[in-house]
């Protein structure tokens, strides 16, 4: 289980920081995003996905140019880990030509071939299928490859999760099947609608390899990520990653049905209690270890960590149409 580590920290500049920049940036180009959705700009349905900066961000950085990201309704956070522009994805957010995919692919199912992003599917468990075939063909075309297919605790309900296993282990093909674990699939909690599923030993009984991330420590991520994508290219088989992830953004709704209030889990849309101008000047949602952004001040001053927002918000801020 990789955790986070309470190692010396360091006063650095923003080029010393690891792969901090890359989760402060992720999570300040998604609390503007934000905004603009509360002020109206989009129309579409946008999955934001506070809280899970540091999978997004590891995954990316360890990523080689023959590798292919394949994902799910949740994808913002890789997209912009990849590098997409947080004008093009504004733009595309609006349906706007200029936007990342010329405004014809929105939100759920925005992909990016040009940054490695080869398929995403708003229909849960449909990137499954898609990415196993993208997979294999790494192996018929010999590329060195590896298809990196990132799904839900939600849509590893399908049958295509486990037809997938059982394809990727029988043909020996090398490829992540990550699962995002918010324990939310939508409005219901996995002890409200199944039994819990052990995916260490379900990948154990299919022949696969498993990991567990937790802890939301980015580098110490990168690091598990790397090794595990170099023993699968070896072992020539697949590894499911299960990543347990907070998405942040949750918030009380009070009406006539709920006058003492109800807990909501953020699914989609706006995250109401989450504004850029209220979160303190390095931009942490959560103070605990839920939060990315909250693990990085583990490893490195504050004040460091402030400039570098400060630095990155700047950028954004020049970009925005
Ligand atoms: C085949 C299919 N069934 C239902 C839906 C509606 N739906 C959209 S997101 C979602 C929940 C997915 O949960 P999970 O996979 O855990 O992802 P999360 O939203 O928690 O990141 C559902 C049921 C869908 N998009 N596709
Ligand atoms: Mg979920």
């Amino acid at each position: 289980m990789i955790s986070g580590s309470a190692a010396a920290k360091q006063d650095v500049g923003l080029n010393d920081l690891g792969l901090a920049p890359d989760v402060l940036r992720v999570r300040l180009a998604q609390c503007i995003i934000n905004d603009r959705n509360r002020a109206g700009d989009f129309k579409i349905p946008i999955h934001l996905a506070f809280g899970h900066e540091a999978l997004a961000v590891a995954i990316s950085s360890i990523m080689t140019e023959v590798d292919q990201l394949v994902l799910p309704h949740r994808n913002i956070h890789y997209n912009l880990a990849r590098g997409a522009s947080l004008r093009a994805v504004i733009d595309e957010f609006a349906l706007r030509a200029d936007g990342l995919a010329g405004g014809s692919l929105g939100s759920m199912n925005l992909f990016n071939p040009d940054a490695g992003i080869a398929y995403t599917s708003s229909i849960l468990g449909n990137n499954l299928n898609v990415g196993t075939g993208i997979a294999y063909a790494n192996v018929v075309k010999q590329t060195g490859g590896m298809a990196i297919i990132v799904t839900g605790d939600g849509a590893m309900e399908e049958g295509a999760f486990h037809e997938c296993l059982v394809f990727l282990c029988a043909q020996n093909v090398p490829a992540f099947v990550v699962v995002e674990n918010n324990e939310w699939s939508m409005a219901t909690r996995i002890d409200e609608r199944r039994a819990p599923i052990d995916l260490a030993a379900l990948a154990r009984g299919y022949g696969a390899s498993y990991a567990r991330l937790s802890g939301n420590n980015v580098q110490s991520y990168a690091e598990t990520l790397s090794g595990l994508r170099t023993a699968a290219l070896t072992e020539r088989r697949p590894v499911v990653v299960e990543a347990l992830v907070s998405t942040l953004g949750d918030w009380i709704l009070t009406n006539d049905d709920n006058p003492a209030g109800k807990y909501i889990n953020y699914h989609a849309g706006i995250a109401p209690k989450i504004q850029l101008a209220e979160l303190p000047a390095w931009p942490v949602i959560r103070q605990s270890d839920d939060d990315p952004v909250h693990v990085l001040a583990q490893r490195f001053e504050r004040n460091s960590l402030e400039a570098a927002a400060r630095d990155i918000l700047a950028g954004l801020m020049r970009e925005l149409p």
